[in-house]
């Protein structure tokens, strides 16, 4: 057979990636069809013919660049120097910087072996059991709203995906309306409503002169939206910035939101972690809902249990009415179910047993006090090693007056660099270093770090 004949073959079958075919033949060789190499093989005489393609239809898609939070693990990883830190992702760290798992945790994740709890798909919107012990938990269980049934909740994947929930809600039934978001903010509030194809803009959040909130360009902006604006606000511990409202403050924002029929969206990422106390952390969203005002909130369990990669958080709608409840329940429901169906069960059944388990609740709670103190023993102790070893006088006291799992140091991006090139301290761009992955014992390296930084790098 000649080899034109395989080549027509070849034609047929082949489809722009690579693909191989058998004939009953015997041939050998190497052939050129377009762009394309066709190899001939023989064996247990049969002829393979792999085509390899070099032409691909993904060669119109760029390159994305590394994200810049989790991006900086990978870095991290690549690095062999055992000097270095990892203080980008805020990931809690032993004082030995291990990965940490409650002991609340395992204790429910025996039980659940114990019970032999089985493995069948969620209802879309997730376990009852964590739907109900999540709200309580946020919004307490005695709250006008809960016994109302005013609160639509609905499990999602962790405190991201709720948030993209909640901006698909916004995009399918408000459309045209626009979210604020604070500047600066976690980074991925910008690609989340970008994806949901809601538009947004910023409110003043940071004054860099006094290191510290921008309180009265933060109403200016909330004022001069819209009616009717999605406002998104951090419950505590504001990320990246470590910069909350006081309750004072707190109390005007709420005021100037509801004059303006704006609708308050909050994300609730640490419940727990800022204070160390679950209620106090939720204070700000309680205000809100006994103002009367109609809330979203989306909650995240990754940081205060530990369940980073279990993915387990939800999305509230506290409404007006019951009714108006258990309609915005069954969009959310028709939202996910397309997205990704129903969430996983493993976290969910953790958060439940925990929190409907007295004991457990009350170790849980232990156990967050424990980690929220040691990061604000790190803070002190970092604080006190730059204040001695900087003799220029300047004022570092922001580093005790920030609060939760980071501190925003004032870095610029080649300050930020110079971390990462000289020091082998891996932190994020903007000059947030997570200080859940710093220990006692390595504060004064990180101070000299940040004091060559600042100092030495313009
Ligand atoms: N909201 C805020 C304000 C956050 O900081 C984070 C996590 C989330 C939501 C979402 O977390 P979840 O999806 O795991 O519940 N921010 C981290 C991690 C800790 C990250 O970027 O994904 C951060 O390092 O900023």
């Amino acid at each position: 057979m000649a080899s034109s004949s395989v080549l027509s073959v070849a034609t047929q079958c082949v489809s722009r990636n690579a693909s191989s075919l058998s004939i009953n033949e015997t041939h050998k060789g190497k052939a050129k069809l377009g762009g394309s190499t066709l190899r001939f093989s023989k064996s247990s005489g049969r002829i393979s013919m792999t085509v390899a393609v070099n032409v691909s239809r993904f060669e119109a898609i760029p390159m994305a660049p590394p994200d810049p939070i989790l991006g900086v693990s990978e870095a991290f990883r690549a690095d062999t120097s055992d000097a270095k830190l990892n203080l980008g992702v805020g990931a809690y760290r032993t004082e030995e910087l291990q990965p940490y798992v409650l002991n609340v945790v395992k204790k429910a994740e025996n039980l659940m072996l114990e019970r032999g709890d089985n493995k069948e798909y969620l209802p879309i919107e997730g376990l009852a059991a964590f739907n109900k012990a999540t709200a309580e938990l946020l919004l307490g269980a005695d709250n006008p709203a809960i016994k109302e049934q005013r609160v639509a909740t609905v499990q999602g994947l962790s405190g991201t995906g709720s948030l993209r929930l909640g901006a698909a809600l916004i995009e399918r039934y408000f459309p045209g309306a626009k979210v604020l978001i604070s500047a600066p903010t976690w980074g991925n509030h910008k690609n989340i409503f970008n994806d949901a194809r809601v538009p947004w803009s910023e409110y003043r959040y940071y004054d860099p002169r006094t290191v510290g909130l921008d309180f009265e360009g933060m109403i200016e902006d909330i004022k001069a939206a819209p009616e009717g604006t999605f406002v998104l606000l951090h419950g505590c511990a504001h990320n990246p910035t470590g910069i909350d409202p006081t309750p004072e403050q707190w109390e005007k924002i709420a005021d100037v939101i509801q004059q303006k029929n704006h609708i308050p969206f909050f994300d609730v990422a640490y419940q727990g972690f800022a204070s160390g106390s679950l209620d106090e952390d939720a204070a700000s969203v309680r205000l809100f809902v006994a103002c009367g005002m109609e809330v979203l909130v989306a909650q995240s369990y990754s940081k205060n249990l530990g369940l980073y990669a279990e993915r387990i958080g939800a999305m509230n709608v506290i409404s007006s009415s019951s009714e108006s409840a258990t309609r915005v329940k069954s969009q959310l429901k028709r939202l996910a179910r397309p997205m990704y169906s129903n969430p996983p069960v493993h976290g969910a059944k953790i958060v439940a047993n925990v929190v409907g388990t007295p004991a457990l609740f009350d170790e849980w709670k232990a156990e967050m006090e424990m980690m929220a103190g040691r990061i604000k023993n790190v803070r002190q102790k970092l604080y006190d090693s730059i204040s001695s070893k900087d003799k220029s006088g300047k004022d570092w006291s922001f580093i005790l007056k920030q609060i939760g799992m980071f501190s925003y140091t004032g870095l610029n991006k080649n300050q930020s660099d110079n971390m990462t090139n000289k020091w082998h301290v891996y932190m994020t761009k903007d000059g947030r270093i997570s200080l859940a992955g710093l220990s006692l014992a390595k504060c004064e390296y990180l101070a000299d770090a940040i004091i060559d930084s600042f100092h030495n790098v313009s």
